[in-house]
Formats: structure tokens, C-alpha cells, sequence
């Protein structure tokens, strides 16, 4: 059953088994399973069990790498898929999305990306390791567009600059142009509070929803 072709998938991610995670993925579609179960049931909560043997000191660096790599061969079956998912209604508005400069944890910046394309946002993803200065002109080129601010910070140290883009937008006469959502493991809904930010959300699913509602 489907639970079968969860576990499937999530053994695929833990296991750091590159060839075998996008067989799996494409298994999963076969049998009829959504894209966003795919991601939602299976590959994140394999990239969790990662995160969390990482923490407990079980696997290490090169591991994790790996199992990054097996994730992102599925995303690369599955992006287009939830790409064309999106229904065209009037259009929610428009979705810039970044990692902060320093950081290149891409996985979870990667997930809420699609996420957000797959719920009918228009996407302008700028990538990882990101400059203030750069998101900064993303928001200045797109003013005037209905647009949400989407970061990602999966370090203490590249946190910190998500205060800065928003009082940098401040200084620009931005702020008012943009809703802004942060997240990543280390954000708090105190450290949302401290930066001025609008809200935060604690995977992609629920960041779909708190964008959604924040537009
Ligand atoms: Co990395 N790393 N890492 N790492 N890494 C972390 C993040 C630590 C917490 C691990 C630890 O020490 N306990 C740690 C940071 C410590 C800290 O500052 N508190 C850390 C470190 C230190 C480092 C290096 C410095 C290690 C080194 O080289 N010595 C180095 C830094 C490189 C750099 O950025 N300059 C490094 C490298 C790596 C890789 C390359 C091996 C690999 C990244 C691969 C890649 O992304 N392509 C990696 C990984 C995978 C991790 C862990 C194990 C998992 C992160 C992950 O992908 N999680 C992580 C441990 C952890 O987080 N527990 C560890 C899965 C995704 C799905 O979750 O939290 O990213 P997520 O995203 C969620 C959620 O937060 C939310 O939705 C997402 C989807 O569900 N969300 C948002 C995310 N963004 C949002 C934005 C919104 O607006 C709303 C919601």
C-alpha cells in the first residue's frame, strides 16, 4: 500500500541511496500517490530522521551530503510535476525566496519553494548564500507587485542577518512593499518578533498556509 512506498522513500533518504530515491519517487507517482505526499509523507520525514542522527552524532558530514543528494534527485522529478499542479487562478501573488548569505542549506529552502509555486505563487527564488543587498533589489525591481518575502537561515550565525534585510528595507522605504516570512531550524517566534518580520512556519506545507494567509 501506500504506507509501504512512504517508507520506501524515506528509507531512500536515510539510506543515502542516490540512484534508489528517484526510482522510488517515480514508483510512488506510478501508483498514483500526489507529488506533495511524495515530499510530505516520505522524503521529509527521511531528511528529518537525517537531521536528527546527525544531532545524535550516529552519521556524519559526508552522510548527510549524500542523503542531500538523493533527496534533490527526487525534487528534480518532482519540481515540474508540482509546477504544473499549480492551478492559474487570478494568481496569489508573487514569492521571493532566499538563504542567507553564509548559508548554503538549500534542502528546506528548496522544499518551501516549491511548496509555494505548487499553491499558486509566482516564483522568484534567488537561491542560497544570499547578500542583503541582492534581496534588497529583488523587492525594489518587483515594487508594486502583491509580493511575500520568503528566507531561510539554517545557522545561529546566518540568522542574524535576517534583521538586518529588514531594517535595510526600512532604509530603502521598502518594508511596506512586502510581507515578510522567515524560517529554518533555528527561527523562533520571538526571533520572528525581534526582526519585525510578519510570521514563521515550521515546514512547507504550514509555510504554504501562513503565506497564503499573510497575502
Ligand atoms: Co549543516 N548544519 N552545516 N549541512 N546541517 C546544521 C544546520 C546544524 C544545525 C547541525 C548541528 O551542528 N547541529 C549546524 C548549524 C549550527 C548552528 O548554527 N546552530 C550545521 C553546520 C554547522 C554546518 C556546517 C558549518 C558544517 C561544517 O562544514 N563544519 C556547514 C555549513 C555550510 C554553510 O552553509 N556555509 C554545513 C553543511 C551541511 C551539508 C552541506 C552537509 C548539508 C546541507 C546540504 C544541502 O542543503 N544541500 C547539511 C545539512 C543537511 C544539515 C542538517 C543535518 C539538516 C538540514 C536540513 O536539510 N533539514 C542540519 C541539522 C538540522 O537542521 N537539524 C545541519 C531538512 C529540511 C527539510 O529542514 O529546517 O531546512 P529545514 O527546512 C524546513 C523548515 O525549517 C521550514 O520548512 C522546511 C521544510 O520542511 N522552513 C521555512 C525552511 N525555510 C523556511 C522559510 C520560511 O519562510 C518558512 C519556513
Amino acid at each position: 500500500g501506500n504506507q509501504e512506498l512512504f517508507d520506501k522513500l524515506k528509507n531512500a533518504i536515510v539510506n543515502q541511496d542516490i540512484n534508489g530515491c528517484p526510482v522510488a519517487t517515480q514508483e510512488a507517482l506510478d501508483a498514483g500517490i500526489t507529488a506533495f505526499d511524495i515530499i510530505n509523507e516520505g522524503l521529509a520525514p527521511g531528511m528529518k530522521i537525517v537531521g536528527d542522527n546527525f544531532e545524535a552524532a550516529t552519521i556524519y558530514l559526508p552522510q548527510i551530503m549524500m542523503s542531500a543528494k538523493a533527496m534533490n534527485a527526487a525534487m528534480e522529478i518532482l519540481e515540474p510535476i508540482l509546477a504544473e499542479e499549480k492551478g492559474d487562478d487570478e494568481g496569489v501573488g508573487t514569492a521571493v525566496t532566499f538563504v542567507q548569505e553564509g548559508d548554503i542549506h538549500d534542502i528546506g529552502h528548496r522544499l518551501v519553494t516549491t511548496m509555494l509555486g505548487a499553491n499558486g505563487f509566482d516564483i522568484i527564488d534567488l537561491g542560497t548564500d544570499i547578500p542583503n543587498e541582492d534581496v534588497v533589489e529583488a523587492i525594489a525591481k518587483n515594487k508594486g507587485k502583491k509580493m511575500i518575502l520568503v528566507g531561510s537561515a539554517l545557522m545561529t550565525t546566518s540568522m542574524l542577518g535576517q534583521k538586518d534585510v529588514v531594517r535595510l528595507l526600512e532604509e530603502e522605504n521598502l518594508r511596506g512593499e512586502v510581507k515578510i516570512m522567515f524560517g529554518g531550524a533555528p527561527v523562533t517566534d520571538e526571533w520572528i518578533e525581534e526582526c519585525g518580520a510578519d510570521g514563521t512556519a515550521e515546514n512547507a506545507a504550514d509555510a504554504a498556509r501562513v503565506a497564503l494567509k499573510l497575502m
